[in-house]
């Protein structure tokens, strides 16, 4: 099987159109994990484009962590999730970009007020509303997280706002998060939570909790997302300038 062909009259630039096509090859299974992208070359020769289209269209997916290069080898197909500490974006977003649907099931949601300690986390006075949503997360029916959210009263008209995506519903609003602290912490899995992502207690997990904040510098959300350490690898591009 092959990699499928640039759709004629498709209006976005070169090396966002290959790099939807690898997407779409590891959506469908074309391309799988540890599988080898064909070189540079290639891929050059293959769909009529430069050299640089093809550097540009894979470090953006190396970037993203879809990819991943190994010296001297060439590049593939991530294994485990590898997920960028520098985007702020969604779990449904992630899995999009690796061509993995996002889907999760409810733990509970209901509206409330703010707690002593998510006062403090969020910067909320006392008693302010708020939404609390738990549901686990995931991967083509595979489960990857669990997540605990809460978010500020003002952000969403209520509980029932949230589908599937929790930031879209805000997006919807207007109220899409574009800040964010997280801080990340190794927690073994205790056996509630183990057995809701189904693996065995003392799992090795990753606890990020994330911190967001609308444009205004109001506070949106905070979550505490327990991901399989397994399954996942958290990147950061670092630099020194
Ligand atoms: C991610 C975020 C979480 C956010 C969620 C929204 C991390 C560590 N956490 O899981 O804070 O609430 O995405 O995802 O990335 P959704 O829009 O798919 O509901």
């Amino acid at each position: 099987e092959q990699l499928g062909r640039f759709r004629e009259d498709n209006p976005s630039p070169l090396y966002l159109q290959l790099q939807q096509l690898i997407r779409e090859g590891i959506g469908s299974n074309v391309l799988n994990q540890g599988d080898a992208i064909p070189p540079e070359r290639d891929l050059a020769t293959e769909y009529d484009v430069s050299r640089i289209t093809v550097r540009k269209a894979i470090g953006g997916l190396v970037e993203e962590g879809l990819l991943t290069r190994r010296r001297g080898a060439g590049t593939f197909v991530a294994g485990r999730v590898e997920k960028s500490f520098s985007k702020l974006s969604s779990f449904t977003e992630d899995m999009a970009a690796r061509g993995r649907k996002a889907s999760s099931s409810w733990v509970s949601r209901a509206p409330g007020q703010v707690n002593p300690e998510e006062a403090m986390m969020l910067g909320l006075s006392p008693g302010a509303p708020v939404l609390r949503f738990a549901r686990i997360r995931y991967a083509d029916d595979e489960p990857m997280a669990l997540e605990f959210s809460t978010i500020a009263g003002y952000c969403l008209p209520s509980v029932d706002a949230v589908e599937d995506s929790l930031y879209s519903a805000l997006d919807k609003v207007g109220n899409r998060p574009v800040r964010a602290l997280q801080r990340l912490r190794a927690v073994p899995f205790g056996a509630e939570h183990a057995k809701m992502l189904g693996v065995d207690a003392g799992h090795a997990g990753l606890l990020i909790e994330r911190r967001a904040f609308l444009r205004d510098g109001r506070p949106a959300e905070v979550t505490r997302s327990y991901y399989r350490g397994d399954a996942y690898d958290f990147v950061a591009e670092l630099s020194d300038i």
